[in-house]
């Protein structure tokens, strides 16, 4: 088959408007969030698990590379199109089921936008925990098939800990119907959890039975100024003692806090400047008693010099405010220009040494960046963002990035991290994935992804070389 007799195909088998081929068209689907270029022949955006059958069908057939996209929010390069390739869009199959209150669980297709489901299922007094800065653009596909981290995994762990089952097509065309809302099922190998995390590389997800539970009660948002990177982990073995569950815990730099200010504009009320500032949410029955304690709590970290400031939001505004400083880092900083990002993760007992290790070697190398250090410590997740000094060349940066890349990667080894903690493997990630996973581990890779795509059609290039 021609690649026109495959766009005739195509267009052919899908709803008015499912079919793009403008290279302006086209244009918004090639890339995500980290802006790596990519390219396409053409974009696909079926309405139905049918239409995705049809889609693949005419690719498999005439061997043309699927790149399945989400909300291309997504920072590790998954979803850019490669050439020659159809980039499959989710959007348009975004449907909702209704919320099954007794099993607590809903059926939602993939394209639905991650803070839709999210209003969907408060309206029943109920979550889906996955709380992301992306929400507002991610869909739930995107999050399941990069099994996506966020704010409150120290809470509720990671995406795949939120879905029962699945419905994927195969690079045959075949609709896999996996689990659907059981609990229970030990049958075997786990092909949903297998799927969930595998970046579009082994099949298509088309929709997922996901599972909720109930809306925090009272939360209470800290922001805490501390007197340096020691204090951040101290403070979570503190705040693991208090009675109340620990909803969020996350801390940025003080380099992170001014972009934030400057670039987007926000306001912080806490008067004293430190290296680091802290950010705890507490969930409680009683809002009055839960802010009382947590005000106890800190008054003599404060007497000891481990807290050096702090605020409390009680109210959904000021939690809204504090939020706001810690979620508008990625966005402040993309406007900064190129941004080296890693999303790295460490035994949290060694996130110190790390982190001095870190500095150690930027204080050797003296490159011509500036570290940008925020993210989940109570997961052992730092995002490391650099950014380039004004006035030094990109050449300059990208050398100088490659060169601090590959101590940082062999850093990372020393603790026993990986190079990837929640934006996935993607295209980024994929060279250094000797460093997180054994030479078996890899061939076993290679075994499933040739079992489910042996003409290596679902998403090429992607995750792990066959
Ligand atoms: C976050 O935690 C995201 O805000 C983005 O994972 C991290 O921009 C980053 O490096
Ligand atoms: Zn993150």
């Amino acid at each position: 088959m021609s690649l026109n007799q495959v766009l005739e195909a195509l267009s052919r088998n899908l709803t008015a408007g499912g079919l793009l081929t403008a290279p302006d068209d086209i244009k918004p689907y090639v890339s995500d969030w980290t802006k790596t270029a990519g390219t396409a022949m053409a974009v696909a955006l079926p309405r139905s698990t049918a239409e995705v059958v049809s889609v693949v069908k005419a690719c498999r057939d005439a061997k043309v590379p699927i790149v399945p996209s989400g909300g291309r929010t997504g920072l590790a390069g998954g979803a850019v199109g490669t050439p020659g390739c159809l980039v499959l869009s989710t959007t348009r199959l975004n449907r909702l089921g209704e919320v099954d209150i007794v099993g607590r669980s809903v059926y939602a297709e993939a394209g639905v936008v991650t803070q839709t489901l999210h209003e969907h299922v408060h309206a029943h007094d109920l979550e889906w925990p996955i709380d992301l800065a992306a929400k507002g653009s991610s869909t739930v596909g995107g999050n399941l098939s990069t099994n996506a981290g966020g704010v409150a995994v120290i809470r509720y762990g990671m995406t795949r800990k939120w879905v029962t089952g699945l419905q994927a097509v195969t690079i045959d065309g075949d609709v896999l119907e996996l689990n659907g809302e059981l609990e229970k099922n030990n049958t075997g190998y786990d092909l949903v959890q297998l799927l969930v995390g595998s970046e579009g590389t082994l099949a298509i997800i088309t929709g997922a039975t996901l599972k909720l539970t109930r809306r925090p009660r009272h939360l209470c948002t800290l922001l805490l100024a501390v007197r340096n990177f020691t204090a951040v982990p101290d403070l979570f073995v503190e705040s693991r003692h208090l009675a109340y569950d620990i909803q969020a815990f996350e801390f940025f730099s003080n380099r992170c806090l001014t972009s934030v200010k400057e670039k987007l504009g926000r306001k912080c009320r806490l008067t004293v400047e430190a290296p680091f500032y802290v950010l705890i949410e507490l969930e409680g029955e009683d809002a009055y008693r839960l802010q009382a304690s947590v005000e106890e709590w800190v008054a003599p970290l404060m007497t000891q010099g481990l807290v050096l400031d702090g605020m409390i939001g009680s109210s959904s505004e000021e939690r809204k405010e504090i939020w706001g400083l810690r979620e508008g880092i990625t966005e402040s900083l993309a406007l900064s220009g190129r941004v080296r990002k890693y999303d790295v993760s460490v035994p949290v007992r060694h996130a110190v040494e790390f982190i001095d290790d870190v500095k150690r070697t930027i204080d050797d190398q003296k490159p011509v960046f500036d570290l940008y250090l925020f993210g989940h410590l109570a997961d052992g997740s730092p995002h490391l963002n650099l950014l380039k000094h004004p006035h030094a060349s990109m050449e300059q940066f990208e050398a100088d990035g490659e060169r601090f890349e590959k101590v940082l990667y062999a850093i990372l080894k020393s603790h026993g991290g990986s190079v990837s903690a929640e934006h996935g493997v993607g295209l980024l990630k994929k060279n250094w994935l000797t460093y997180s996973r054994s030479a078996t581990e890899l061939r076993l890779y290679r075994s499933i992804k040739h079992a489910f795509d042996p003409h290596n059609l679902l998403n090429p290039g992607k995750v792990v070389d066959v």
